[in-house]
């Protein structure tokens, strides 16, 4: 058994063809539809002999090992290291990196205190803060939308949410984007990533205990979980990490992408104001269209066949959301992005047992800013040209120069 980029190295299996590609390549990261087209054009799955492993970016099969967590666990890691071989850069995420029965137990706390009870309180803070920002972008005119907006928004409304006495979005946003590069094979980004660890890690795990948590936020309605002896309090603060890694850069993310979508197709903007009540559907096509989390991975835990391609035991599968999402074979004029579509079934949360548990509180983030958007601007029109940021799990804006005018 050969190990490779800290996982076990698979031959290519019958009836796959071998793809000399770098998935993690940063100019495919940062511009990645062409690459899409052409993983879903390999077949079901594809060899890619840089890292032994096998890729998906068909809707179908992409969908079956997603769905399928007892034969693709999520224990072994969801990036190219299988944590039985190597040990992770930090203590794995007991809900993200874990298998029934015990990802069970902890899937229930932490979908409890993300319940749509809990986010329904927030929304009337949403909607004020949102109003708020976008006053004040209206009346810059100009600005940098990444930091100005997609950044700014979640960094106002997240911690407090959370229950952080104390935030600092610099921090919660490297630490993010170590969690997402760590992911990847051990390139540039992951290297740049974790160069962040040693001031980042210690303020992050600090900020997860009880006493750094005010009453009212997500962060202690975990901890009364610890209360009621569902979890140990150790437990407790592991989940708060996990709200701290997941909650942040992927709605920021979410945001610059949607702004990115509505300033590229104004005529969808159009439609968006002339019936807001488009707001929840165009961002669920800002998803589809341009998956933010664009790939994770599952490790197979036995021998077993998808699509009849025999998948070996401790193969990584490399699953590509973003392109699952773009397959024209399941979304009718797949590459055009259209507020009004029908996006049910799209993969931008994952699926299964695993499908992202915050994803109301996304929605509650998003639709508060968008509906202030779609109230209050008449055009978003770009002032230069965006730019793409690589990383190994996200696919999101590094710069987003924009214009907003109230007529
Ligand atoms: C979905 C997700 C992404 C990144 C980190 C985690 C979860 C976590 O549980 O730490």
């Amino acid at each position: 058994m050969e190990i490779h980029e800290g996982h076990i190295a698979i031959a290519p299996p019958p009836g796959v063809t071998a793809w000399d590609v770098d998935p993690y390549d940063a100019e495919i990261l940062a511009d990645p539809v062409e690459y899409y087209r052409e993983l879903r054009a390999k077949g079901a799955f594809a060899y890619i002999p840089k890292y032994a492993i096998l890729a998906c970016g068909r809707y179908a099969e992409t969908r079956e090992v997603f769905a399928d967590n007892e034969r693709f666990v999520s224990s072994r890691g969801v990036g190219l290291q299988d944590f039985q071989l190597q040990e992770p850069w930090r203590p794995p995420s007991i809900i993200l990196e874990a298998d029934p029965p015990y990802h069970t137990k902890t899937r229930t706390v932490m979908a409890r205190a993300l319940s749509a009870g809990a986010i329904a309180g927030l929304k009337d803070q949403f909607e004020r803060a949102a109003e708020t920002l976008v006053d004040e972008l209206l009346e810059k005119g100009s600005f940098e939308a990444v930091t100005e907006l997609a950044e700014a928004f979640p960094a106002r409304v997240f911690p407090p949410a959370v229950g952080l006495a104390e935030t600092d979005r610099r921090r919660l946003l490297d630490y993010a984007a170590m969690v997402f590069n760590a992911v990847g094979p051990d390139n540039e980004l992951r290297r740049a990533a974790m160069a962040k660890a040693a001031d980042v890690v210690p303020w992050i795990t600090e900020h997860c205990k009880r006493y750094r948590l005010k009453p009212g936020g997500f962060g202690r309605a975990i901890y009364e979980a610890a209360d009621a002896g569902e979890v140990t309090e150790t437990e407790a603060g592991m989940l708060v990490r996990s709200l701290l890694s997941a909650g942040l850069d992927t709605t920021v993310a979410g945001i610059g992408n949607a702004l990115w979508c509505l300033a590229s197709n104004p005529k969808e903007y159009e439609a968006l104001k002339r019936d807001p009540a488009l707001v929840r559907a165009a961002f669920e096509e800002t998803l589809r269209f341009t998956s933010p989390v664009h790939s994770f991975c599952r490790t197979a835990q036995h021998g077993t066949t998808v699509a009849a391609i025999p998948i070996p035991a401790g193969a990584k599968i490399l699953c590509v959301l973003g392109a699952a999402n773009l397959d024209e074979s399941h979304w009718p004029d797949a590459d055009r992005f259209k507020v009004a579509r029908r996006t049910a079934g799209h993969l931008a949360f994952g699926t299964g047992i695993h499908g992202c548990v915050g994803q109301q509180l996304a929605r509650a983030e998003i639709e508060a800013l968008l509906k202030a958007i779609v109230a209050k601007v008449g055009h978003i029109e770009f002032n230069g040209d965006p730019v793409w940021r690589p990383n190994n799990a996200i696919h999101a804006l590094d710069k987003l120069p924009l214009v907003f005018r109230a007529d």
